[in-house]
């Protein structure tokens, strides 16, 4: 089940970091995707006990000899070293990831999401293999349900083993779910980033000093450029305050995991669009000032650009906006994942 769960929170996360059009009505509501990647990577750290106990409750099956007693039994076994190698990579290399730590060459998401299908392909090989036995079993069990014997290695009654696994999973649960769920914020011990812990009181993934952007947001003469085939048009900070002026509550939701509501203040991007003469119905690539780096450019579908929560964000829970929150301004946009939350704007073009 925590795999299932996870499997298919991942699928909408990665569906909606490039959606597709029929995704684009999930928007509402604004923390659909704090919902779903909060259960996500809870979900994920959750299937680290459930798995290791899985696999050590089994285990002396893994050792059996001879290793290979028939071409059936043979594609037995390599789904059962597939699923297991294919869950170990995906589940610590995931948990890796919410510490921000990605010690490998490949690129995580694309190996991420493709992992999980490995996983459900090997399942599912291994249960095909397994159908006759499966069938028999079902068959031939006599009327009234003898329980069939479990392979629970060691001195540990069956009640002992799944106690202690149901324990061992709330506890990393109950102490790593506080990154998403505000009401399991008192609980949070274990993981990477705590509500409230950074500048106004918002925690920041990547700091304006490590995107290399701090002397360019400091600029007196910056200006937002906004364009499109038939002109542009550039705002200063002043431009941007003059017009008019929207708060609402809206959470940065890491695809990382962590995730938290604030007040974020600011102007409409679909205002700014109609300002400098762009088609309503357009969709925006939005470019930041930061010199590198994978969010530095992002698309926004007219969707999310029509979405009058949409804001070009100045201010953030009743402050000028911090640098590391992206100052001089910032993209935020209802149901988003967090690395679409571009920071240190530069421009906007109306495609
Ligand atoms: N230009 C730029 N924008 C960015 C990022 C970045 O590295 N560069 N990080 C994104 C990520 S991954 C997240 S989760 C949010 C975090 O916003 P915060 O630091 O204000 O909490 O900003 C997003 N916007
Ligand atoms: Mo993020």
């Amino acid at each position: 089940m925590s795999f299932t769960v996870c499997f298919l929170t991942g699928l909408f996360s990665h569906g909606l970091q490039d959606p597709p059009s029929w995704m684009l009505f999930l928007t509402r509501p604004v923390w659909i995707y704090q919902f779903t990647q909060g259960v996500h990577v809870t979900s994920g750290i959750a299937s680290i006990p459930l798995l290791l106990a899985k696999l050590w409750s089994v285990y002396p099956e893994l050792l059996k000899w001879p290793p290979v007693k028939s071409v059936l039994h043979g594609v037995e076994r390599a789904s059962i070293a597939l699923f297991i190698a294919s869950s170990l990579l995906e589940i610590f290399t995931g948990l890796i990831n919410t510490y921000k730590w990605y010690p490998w060459p490949f690129p995580f998401r694309e190996t991420h999401y493709w992992l999980a299908w490995v996983i459900w392909g090997s399942l599912l090989l291994h249960i095909a293999v397994k159908l006759p036995a499966i069938r028999t079993h079902w068959r031939s069990r006599p009327a009234g349900g003898e329980k069939p014997a479990t392979t629970v290695p060691g001195r540990w009654s069956r009640r002992a083993f799944l106690g202690g696994v149901g324990a061992a999973t709330g506890a990393v649960v109950l102490t790593t779910a506080g990154q998403s769920s505000p009401w399991l914020d008192w609980f949070n011990l274990f993981a990477p980033r705590k509500m409230g812990a950074g500048p106004q009181s918002v925690p920041v993934n990547r700091s304006a000093a490590e995107a290399k952007v701090t002397e360019l947001a400091q600029a007196a003469d910056w200006s937002l450029l906004v364009s499109h085939a038939g002109g542009q048009r550039t705002f200063t900070r002043a431009d941007l305050q003059a017009m008019p002026q929207y708060e609402h509550e809206l959470p940065i939701a890491c695809v990382e995991g962590w995730s938290q509501s604030a007040q974020w203040r600011g102007v409409r991007i679909k205002d700014l669009v109609a300002a400098a003469g762009g088609r309503a119905d357009a969709d925006l690539r939005v470019t930041s000032m930061e010199p590198e780096g994978h969010y530095r450019v992002m698309t926004m579908q007219s969707a999310y650009v029509q979405d009058e929560m949409t804001l070009v964000a100045l201010e953030l829970n009743g402050q000028v906006l911090d640098i590391d929150h992206g100052y001089p301004a910032r993209i935020i946009a209802p149901g988003r994942p967090g690395v679409l939350q571009t920071k240190w704007l530069k421009t906007v073009e109306i495609l």
